[in-house]
């Protein structure tokens, strides 16, 4: 392709995502306002330069008119985004039920739904019916905006089925897959009543990421023990064809913590929150609302530190910011919380003033909180508790305290030494997480990922060729 100047176009990376990165408010019949989230993903992909990146997902609200949708979809196209419609059945079944109440716990080693196991098993199929169809609508989106030498990525357990949607299409379109939760040990795995097919469905992808090597390790056996394929250090080998699999671990743009603790509101709120918290150390969790983040697990070990130690009682504080997400999913219902979520500036000044951070995830694909806490701490150096059973507990390891959250005893006896740990050590450790923080970032993972592929794909062709 090339423009009307006659200079070469950038090749274009259509990212699909089961969200947009954009919230979308209705304001009338055929007007629409638009926020973009600036979440990792869009930074990350801001950062990738040699591409031209354009977003395909669904909007989050349900658009059942024709004239909504249109008015909806031109407003979209400015900010580099196309909508795929789904509608609230849809909605329902595959993302609430199939993504949410079965893909998400079984990837972190929660099980399926433990009362109501019945009905579960049940509405499986009618569920796992509606995820085919939902991906197979995100397909025929991609399929009609595709031109020939696009790359195509797809993000997470959602979009499983994707790749082979994409591929019955177009066998020459190059297709990654990427996922940000853990991949589970084979044996969980298999119970799943549609293991084989969505594994089959994410090896029709020329390229499949994980966050963590033991990830990848996983898939691989899942592969082997289940579809019986054969396993390589490369990848996946079906009838001569390699999908290649490997990890690729997320990071943050950290520059743009760094920066924003300069920012003036970032610097009044520090003053605030250090006179507010005088003479006290500050504990700090943020997590989404959700039983993967082992909220309860920390409560308790908090009560348990303090009971022992009740010297601490009234010189340190715990703040747990809990987001409330996913709130149409019953399991979510249960974990009610009043709070809300915190502005970008007002969780800078948080993650800096903190003294020691609690990650306490019962299982979690990498965990960004603690990246963005280390990041904020230049100053500071506080401590960073972590659970091993995080993705990110494989790169920031070695500074951290590395805790098992189920083991509330030993999480109690991190809080007591990471509040008593010495200035020294602390900086030794923050020094190590610090510089992984800011040399593995979000858009080094997105460049790595996406030049990956790229090489993949014609390492194939020409082994073809051969
Ligand atoms: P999440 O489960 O959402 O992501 P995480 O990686 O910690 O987990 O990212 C959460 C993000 O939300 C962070 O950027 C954090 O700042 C923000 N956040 C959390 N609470 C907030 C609050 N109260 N107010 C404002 N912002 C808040 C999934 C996987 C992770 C994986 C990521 C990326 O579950 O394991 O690291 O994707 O791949």
């Amino acid at each position: 392709r090339e423009r009307l100047d006659g200079r070469p176009c950038r090749q274009r990376l259509l990212v699909v995502a089961n969200r947009l990165p954009v919230s979308a408010v209705r304001r009338g019949e055929d007007s629409w306002s638009l926020e973009i989230s600036a979440g990792g993903l869009v930074s990350a992909l801001l950062g990738v330069k040699e591409f031209e990146a354009r977003w395909i997902g669904w909007a989050g609200v349900n658009v059942p008119d024709e004239v909504g949708q249109k008015a909806l979809t031109k407003a979209l196209a400015e900010k580099r985004c196309i909508p795929v419609f789904l509608d609230e059945e849809i909605v329902h079944q595959y993302y609430n039920g199939y993504c949410n109440n079965i893909l998400w716990p079984l990837f972190h080693y929660l099980g399926l739904p433990q009362e109501d196991r019945l009905a579960t098993t049940r509405s499986f199929q009618s569920q796992f019916a509606a995820y085919k169809k939902a991906n197979q609508m995100f397909a025929d989106v991609v399929n009609d905006n595709y031109e020939e030498g696009d790359v195509v990525w797809c993000h997470d357990y959602h979009l499983m089925f994707l790749p082979k949607c994409l591929k019955e299409y177009n066998i020459k379109m190059k297709v990654g897959w990427f996922l940000h939760t853990p991949f589970p040990s084979s044996e969980i795995h298999r119970t799943l009543p549609s293991r084989s097919e969505l594994l089959r469905s994410v090896l029709a992808a020329d390229l499949v990421g994980f966050h963590t090597y033991d990830y990848a390790r996983h898939f691989v056996s899942a592969c082997t023990r289940i579809l019986g394929l054969e396993g390589t250090p490369e990848g996946v080998e079906d009838q001569g064809r390699l999908t290649r699999v490997a990890a690729f671990p997320i990071g943050i743009d950290s520059d743009r913590f760094i920066r924003a603790l300069d920012a003036s509101p970032v610097q009044d709120n520090i003053r605030e929150l250090a006179e507010r918290f005088k003479g006290r150390k500050v504990m700090l969790g943020v997590d989404r609302l959700d039983m993967i983040k082992g909220i309860p697990q920390k409560i308790l070990a908090f009560e348990k530190f303090l009971e022992e130690n009740p010297d601490w009682r009234d010189k340190v504080v715990l703040l747990q910011i809990a987001v409330p997400t996913r709130t149409d999913v019953p399991e979510y219902q249960k974990l009610t919380s009043q709070d809300r979520s915190l502005d970008f500036h007002a969780l800078c000044a948080l993650y800096a003033i903190t003294d020691v951070a609690l990650v306490t995830s019962l299982r979690d694909g990498m965990n960004l909180v603690s990246y963005e806490f280390v990041a904020c701490q230049d100053t500071k150096k506080g401590v960073l508790i972590l659970s091993e059973f995080a993705g990110a507990a494989q790169s920031l390891g070695a500074g951290a305290i590395l805790v098992n959250p189920w083991n509330i005893t030993e999480v109690a006896a991190s809080i007591a030494q990471a509040l008593n740990m010495p200035a020294d050590e602390r900086e030794k450790r923050h020094k190590h997480n610090f510089a992984h923080v800011t040399s593995h970032t979000a858009q080094e993972w997105a460049e790595t990922f996406v030049s990956e592929l790229n090489d993949t794909v014609v390492e194939a062709k020409l082994r073809t060729r051969q």
